[in-house]
């Protein structure tokens, strides 16, 4: 089972290694300079491929589950190329959210902007993680006939992305702490647009639409749509992820979450911290109060002490049951034996949901 496992990822990572040559070559081929091209190759390697794959892997598995079969190698390819396109929008966005954050630690090393001589030039190197996307989509799927359409999700799912960073660091000055600014309702804003889209409905919105899925027509009902059905899924099911991800960099021991948690030095718009404050007695309030959001270790102890006072790890455990049977409530809302969706052969299935719920469910890292 777990070699399985290490081989589908395996295969998986093979793509990478054979698009990584693509786009080095495509350098070599403009004449840059030897060091450019290995700075790049360094960019690439350092940031894209080593994470979890969730976002990427899932790609292959929703074609694979929508087609009801195994994938010919050509077909594999092609799911496995988009699949490492989220990863590599995942990467550029890791890059940034790293400087912003001003982290220290991802996927148990240094932060890519840390790493000597690199520091500002991450920028760019963030925007080349990019525009690889776009090279990459051209090369291999310019002349299907649903090639806009992945350029539409990706330029959406993208813009709807930096529109939740940027809630996410306006939420959390650095210099001016002010808890009244932070809810429940805000925190779900953020966390959906940071979160949700690019995480969850843009690698499922790819694979229906390598799949031949077809957009409803203009001025149906957007129940009927089978991308407005997916994403009014998946939106929750990103909630609840990015509600794990704010619980983890409270609660998850850094080695094996791979990551030192910051939200609490961060003034972080958290999840912990919202509900921190609706469960607080005046006192503890003023605890909140002087000790969020300051670069000082004993503060942010104060802080965490306050937690585990408050009983956020027993919260957060009956968060995840409530969210668990929503979804899946949700989930069942899809007609059984998939959504007709008309002219495509191909139907949306529950399957589809499920396997990406069940992969999330209880995550520790
Ligand atoms: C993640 O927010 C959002 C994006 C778009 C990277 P975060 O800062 O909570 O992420 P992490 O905990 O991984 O730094
Ligand atoms: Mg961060
Ligand atoms: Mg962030
Ligand atoms: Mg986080």
């Amino acid at each position: 089972m777990a070699d399985a496992k290490a081989q589908k990822r395996q295969k998986f990572e093979d793509v990478f290694s054979k698009l990584r040559e693509e786009l080095l070559d495509y350098l070599r081929q403009e004449g840059m300079p030897a060091d450019v091209v290995a700075w790049f190759k360094r960019n690439l390697d350092y940031n894209v491929p080593g994470g979890k794959l969730n976002r990427g892997m899932s790609v292959v598995d929703s074609v694979e589950i929508l087609k009801g079969r195994k994938l010919n190698d050509d077909e594999y390819f092609k799911a496995a190329l988009l699949g490492w396109c989220v990863e590599f929008l995942q990467a550029y966005f890791l890059i940034s959210d790293d400087m912003m954050d001003q982290s220290v630690t991802r996927r148990g090393q240094p932060c890519y902007y840390r790493l000597e001589g690199v520091n500002l030039i991450a920028i760019n190197d963030s925007y080349m993680v990019e525009g690889a996307i776009y090279y990459l989509l051209k090369k291999h799927f310019r002349s299907e006939p649903y090639y806009v359409y992945l350029l539409d999700v990706l330029h959406d799912t993208t813009f709807q992305t930096q529109i939740g960073q940027l809630i996410d660091m306006v939420t959390a000055p650095e210099d001016v702490v002010d808890l009244s600014k932070f809810s429940l309702d805000k925190h779900r804003k953020i966390v959906i647009f940071k979160t949700s889209y690019y995480s969850f409905y843009l690698p499922v919105a790819l694979a229906m639409y390598i799949c031949g899925i077809p957009h409803s027509p203009p001025g149906t009902h957007d129940a009927d749509d089978p991308y407005a059905l997916a994403e009014s899924i998946l939106v929750p099911l990103g909630e609840y992820f990015q509600v794990q991800d704010d619980f983890l960099d409270f609660a998850a021991p850094p080695e094996v979450l791979g990551k030192i948690g910051t939200d609490i030095i961060d003034n972080k718009c958290s999840w912990c911290v919202n509900t921190a404050l609706a469960l607080a007695s005046p006192a503890q309030r003023r605890v909140l109060d002087e000790s969020y959001g300051i670069k000082d270790k004993a503060a942010e102890a104060r802080v965490k002490a306050l937690y585990e006072e408050l009983g956020i790890r027993e919260r957060y455990a009956a968060y995840e049951e409530g969210a668990y049977r929503r979804i899946m409530g949700l989930i069942e809302t899809i007609p059984e034996g998939g959504k007709d969706v008309g002219a495509g052969e191909v139907r949306l299935k529950r399957e589809v949901f499920k396997a990406f719920l069940d992969k999330i469910y209880k995550r520790q890292k």
